[in-house]
């Protein structure tokens, strides 16, 4: 992954005032989707509009690419040649099948069937890279000519090709580490998903994936895992988005109590349950080359108009990391209910912990972990801004601005691992590994102490106080 090249800054002013204030509380909503070109926004623009504020966006990450412009950036050209030019007919790039069947056929896919339902999700089934291409370009010789093509195909041939097949969740980046193809916006760059699954050995994981689709693909009503944000780039295609707001949640639900698979089978219907009780979907449009930022724990149901590709990360940084929390406590204090018969046997805790892993993907030992790693990462660079500790070369005012920026930056990604911290140090199964001899846990026990017992007083400091370098 090729990370942006620019330094991420945010105006002093907004670090100063997001440093005192209560992370909920920033929380505004939204009822429209906001452009933003994101030549012109700056990182600090879209980190007080949108990150903080947990509001979605649609910036225009990408438009030089879909309007297949000039580029002057090299990065792009693998990008380039994942489509081709629109042919007479057409006004956009078209996919280069060719290519993706030549340089990964092989890729092993986890594709969905859209139209079977597994659960809340669709049914998967295995498939090659080059098998998925040899379906798409049948399916869409069939619906180019309506049905002549099926003349001389099985009737198994015939169901098969007019399937629609979704490859999600193919994790791109991690499978061609030598083939980079786009450039990671800066706007997105404060990932410590991604860099805290790239730093475990034990885990062969990310959240960088490509999705592709012939039209008509669709991906059920959901919010992202474990209430991370995400964010879609179309390279070629249109995507149709429908969202509601994480508070509207209640109201979302299926007559079991579920979250609904499908939100227009419910408008089908004329009394719409959801409409009923009040939910006000909010609708967009992407076309190739838009983006859309997706806020932490929004609901969101997504269609492709047209045969479509697009680059979709989950990420989360100290904006969301409550969030996370949240969501992951909320999921442990379920399973906690669910195993309660059983309480007093030996080992609950540690079932209670096996269980969430499975439900929710983690468990609180391992969101320690995540975030005493990533509380090293940042009181290392806080220790980097010690002027005592700073080599010289920083005596003008810009140079000033930036280094108080990035104290402050990293005194407010500090400040939100350590009410996290605080937080999670009162469950047993994490105390217990912090301060014992046998847990895991037990290295970070000099992590855990600064964040929870220094962060609060610097910050509170430096908030008295400004001005200090
Ligand atoms: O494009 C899709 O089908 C789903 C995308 C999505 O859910 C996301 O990016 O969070
Ligand atoms: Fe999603």
């Amino acid at each position: 992954m090729l990370e942006p090249r620019e330094e991420r800054i945010v105006d002093e002013e907004v670090l100063r005032f997001i440093l005192r204030a209560d992370p909920q509380r920033l929380r505004t909503p939204a009822s429209c989707i906001e452009r933003i070109s994101a030549d012109s926004a700056t990182y600090s623009h879209f980190f007080s509009k949108f990150l903080v504020t947990n509001k979605y966006c649609m910036p225009d990450w990408m438009l030089d690419v879909a309007q297949c412009k000039t580029l002057s950036d090299s990065h792009w050209s693998a990008l380039q040649h994942w489509t081709v030019d629109a042919a007479p007919h057409e006004t956009q790039r078209q996919i280069n099948f060719h290519h993706f069947k030549e340089s990964f056929g092989n890729a092993q896919l986890n594709v969905a069937e859209c139209g079977v339902r597994d659960f809340s999700d669709q049914r998967r089934r295995q498939m090659t890279m080059s098998e998925y291409i040899d379906y798409w370009c049948r399916h869409r010789a069939m619906r180019a000519d309506e049905g002549k093509t099926e003349a001389g195909l099985s009737p198994a041939e015939i169901e098969e090709a007019k399937a629609i097949l979704y490859n999600k969740d193919w994790h791109y980046v991690k499978q061609n580490p030598g083939k980079i193809a786009y450039t990671l916006p800066l706007i997105f760059s404060d990932d410590w998903m991604n860099l805290h699954w790239d730093s475990r050995t034990d885990i062969d994981d990310d959240y960088r994936f490509v999705y592709m689709g012939p039209k008509g693909s669709w991906t059920p009503l959901h919010s992202d895992v474990f209430g991370s944000y995400s964010w879609s780039a179309n390279v070629c295609g249109r995507k149709r988005w429908v969202f509601f707001p994480p508070e509207q949640g209640p109201l979302l639900k299926d007559k079991f109590g579920n979250l609904m698979y499908d939100i227009e089978e419910d408008q089908k219907v004329s009394a719409s349950a959801s409409a009923a009780r009040g939910a006000r979907p909010i609708s967009c449009v992407q076309e190739a080359g838009e983006t859309i930022f997706v806020p932490s724990g929004w609901f969101h149901q997504v269609w492709n108009e047209e045969d479509t590709i697009s680059i979709n990360h989950n990420w989360a940084n100290a904006c969301n990391v409550d969030l996370l929390w949240a969501t992951l406590a909320k999921d442990f204090h379920a399973v906690q209910k669910e195993l309660d018969d059983c309480k007093d046997t030996e080992g609950w805790d540690e079932q209670c912990q096996l269980m969430l892993r499975t439900l929710s993907g983690w468990n609180l030992v391992d969101f320690a972990r995540f975030v005493a790693h990533l509380a090293r990462v940042h009181l290392a660079l806080l220790d980097g801004c010690d002027p005592a500790k700073r080599k010289g070369g920083d005596d003008d005012e810009e140079s000033h601005s930036r280094a108080k920026s990035r104290l402050l930056l990293a005194l407010f990604s500090l400040g939100r691992l350590a009410r996290v911290a605080e937080d999670l140090l009162r469950y047993e199964a994490v105390a217990r590994q912090v301060s014992g001899d046998d847990g895991e846990l037990r290295f970070e026990a000099a992590t855990f102490a600064r964040l929870v017992a220094d962060i609060p007083r610097i910050i509170t400091a430096e908030v008295a106080e400004p001005g200090r370098p």
